[in-house]
């Protein structure tokens, strides 16, 4: 029996395109570019020859186009791994679910997605400009956990091996991080030798949640001390973002490719933050175009 999903669980809109994204299914190209901010998406579409299509709703703006003869799609998230749970399941329903009969489609079609972000860093290899891919991602958001299939995903000793180094217990800085792979492949083929590949906390805020204490104290005050400690099996965290959990772990469970790759635009370090960086980023931008 094909899976049908009746209009409550998957809104299409008046025209056809999908309920948040407003984008129909015959606008989705195989090859997606995610980026948290709007703004970014034009920066992307500037490399494309041609564009077949721009729609925006919200926060979640996409063009798709040709770059170098690859049919591309960039969409933008806004900020947070809410804002992936959207992105990731319309785009998934878009490319694996008929519109017309709202039943899951008979042959799975795989999409290929790179995030392309800004992080702080927080390693001295990890100075402001340094191009971060996300090998694991370590999940503060926990959206991962709403989801069956949890467990066999996710690498279970390496959170056990976290969460004894933080020592939280009760509700301190809950819910329980998750800690999900990249593509093994996408990473081989973006990362190449050129940048740097890390693990990646992907934080649920800017602030408290990564360590940044203005006027309110933390939880933990120690939180990004141990943080930067922490080593396991030759990995050590890099770097904080906000999407990058999510994104793998959906992707992952339903069966796509997909990675993080973010600029470092604050060294937590040492304490330095860049804002002028609209150039550097277009640098990564090509370089991924090129390799995706
Ligand atoms: C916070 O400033 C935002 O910047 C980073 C974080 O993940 C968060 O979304 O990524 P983007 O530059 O893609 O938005
Ligand atoms: N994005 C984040 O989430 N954190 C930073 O420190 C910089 C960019």
């Amino acid at each position: 029996m094909k899976k049908y999903f009746p209009s409550s669980e998957l809104i299409i809109n008046e025209d056809g395109s999908v309920f948040h994204l407003h984008v129909k299914p015959e606008w989705l190209a195989d090859k997606v570019i995610l980026v948290g901010d709007p703004g970014r998406v034009a920066l992307v579409a500037s490399h494309f020859e041609n564009k077949e299509c721009e729609v925006e709703s919200r926060e979640f703006k996409t063009i798709t186009g040709t770059y170098k003869g690859k049919r591309i799609t960039v969409v933008s998230t806004g900020i947070g791994c809410d804002n992936i749970d959207i992105v990731m399941n319309e785009l998934d329903a878009l490319a694996n679910i008929d519109f017309n009969t709202r039943e899951e489609k008979d042959n799975f079609r795989p999409l290929e997605l790179v995030r392309i972000g800004t992080c702080g860093g927080l390693q001295p290899n990890t100075p402001v400009g340094t191009f971060v891919c996300s090998q694991k991602s370590i999940g503060f958001d926990g959206l991962l956990n709403f989801y069956a299939g949890r467990n066999e995903v996710c690498d279970l000793p390496f959170e056990r091996a976290f969460l004894n180094h933080m020592s939280w217990s009760g509700n301190m800085c809950a819910p329980a991080p998750y800690v999900i792979d990249a593509s093994g492949e996408l990473i081989d083929r973006i990362a190449k030798d050129d940048m740097v590949r890390g693990v990646t906390i992907a934080a649920g805020g800017f602030f408290g949640p990564q360590g940044r204490e203005l006027r309110v104290p933390l939880a933990d005050p120690k939180q990004n001390d141990k943080i930067e400690a922490f080593e396991y099996k030759g990995f050590k965290i890099t770097n904080f973002e906000m999407e990058s959990s999510a994104l793998a772990g959906l992707s992952r469970l339903m069966g796509h490719k997909a990675m993080t790759v973010c600029m470092v635009i604050a060294n937590r370090l040492i304490k330095e933050a860049n804002t002028g960086y609209k150039n550097t980023i277009d640098t990564l931008i090509k370089t991924v175009l090129d390799r995706i």
